[in-house]
């Protein structure tokens, strides 16, 4: 065996060692190196001659290709070992049986909402949905509400950067609703010619400084408005009745108007509802607020209050959602407990 044969052979057998790709880098240095092996061999050749560095030269040259092919095999080894590993340890069960995949659906309050622009919408009433962010002007002054009244107070209201609020009703969404409806009939109504009515509701997320079983900061409302030459609460009647009875499925419930009062209606009244069946029957239940929207409210929307007259109605979706289901918590609607809420799909 030549000097040469013998350093392949060494060359092979110190990677055959080597058990990491790191060990065999370092092995690697040792003979294709910058001061390894071959390479000083190849340096040494300087001082021979012409016809010895041919020969010598391609003697080392295939010691050289040795030693590397040597060397990418053993590397190739070592990587194949650990994907080998690798593949080992992340082994998973294919035979295992997979994870059903859970049915989600509308949270119960969505679902009232649903279903309340359902029942008004086939009676020709629009949706209007706005911010909750309002100004001071469209949550409380266009809406009659005196600078002193104590639900522009901090205490009750929440107040942003910039003098904003959080709306603490829907009503501002049927102030803009209806300024709006008025500019789109301004050359109609200048010509005498008057407007289609307007008929909508404002359903949404509304927010008042109040937190326990029956309040929370954040709650739904649903507001409505019916404005034209000729509307009266005999037709605000009429609309709310058949709207409860849809949506409570119960066509003997009665309701009953009781005087209130409001700072945007005048008169006013609470609407209560009795139901003449199952376990809430012969209760009166406080449904909603209404009553014949005030003529400043009328001026502000841009509207003759001697030529048009509306009502208006203003309802929690969260308690008739407790109502129809039974729930005696608000709070379980905004816990986000799956356990509570799967029960309604
Ligand atoms: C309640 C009381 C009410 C209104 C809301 C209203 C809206 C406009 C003009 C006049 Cl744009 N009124 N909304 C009227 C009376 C009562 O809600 O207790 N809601 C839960």
């Amino acid at each position: 065996m030549t000097e040469l044969d013998s350093l392949v052979e060494a060359a092979r057998s110190s990677f055959a060692q080597a058990q990491t790709p790191a060990d065999l880098e370092n092995a690697k240095a040792l003979y294709l190196g910058k001061s390894g092996r071959i390479t000083e061999m190849m340096k040494g050749m300087a001082s021979l001659s012409v016809e010895e560095k041919k020969t010598f030269g391609a003697a080392v040259n295939v010691a050289k290709q040795g030693i590397e092919a040597a060397l990418t095999a053993r590397r190739q080894a070592l990587a194949d070992a650990e994907l080998a590993v690798q593949l080992k340890a992340e082994a998973f069960d294919v035979t295992l049986p997979g994870r059903p995949l859970t049915q989600g659906g509308l949270h119960p309050v969505s679902l009232t909402l649903e279903r309340i622009e359902q029942i008004f919408g086939s009676m020709g009433f629009e949706v209007a949905q706005g911010p909750e962010i309002e100004t001071d002007w469209f949550n409380f002054t266009a809406l009659n509400t005196p600078e002193d009244h104590p639900a522009r107070s901090m205490h009750d209201t929440f107040y942003v950067e910039g003098g904003h609020l959080l709306r603490t009703h829907t009503s501002p969404m049927q102030i803009r609703h209806a300024v709006q409806h008025v500019k789109r009939y301004k050359a109609q109504l200048e010509a005498g010619k008057g407007m289609p009515e307007i008929r909508v509701i404002a359903p949404g997320r509304t927010y008042r400084v109040d937190s326990d079983a029956t309040h929370s900061p954040m709650f739904h409302q649903c507001e409505g408005l019916w404005i034209g030459e000729n509307v009266s609460f005999k037709d605000l009647k009429v609309v709310f009745t058949d709207f409860c009875r849809t949506f409570f499925e119960s066509d003997d419930l009665v309701l009953r108007f009781r005087p209130s009062f409001f700072p945007f209606t005048e008169p006013s009244a609470e609407i209560d509802i009795q139901f003449q069946t199952g376990p809430l029957a012969g209760r009166w239940l406080e449904v909603a607020g209404s009553g014949q929207v005030h003529p400043n409210v009328v001026r502000n929307m841009g509207l003759d209050p001697e030529k048009f007259i509306g009502f208006a109605f203003g309802m929690g979706p969260d308690r008739l959602t407790m109502l129809r289901y039974g729930v005696n918590d608000l709070r379980l609607f905004f816990d986000g407990d799956v356990r509570f809420l799967s029960q309604f799909q």
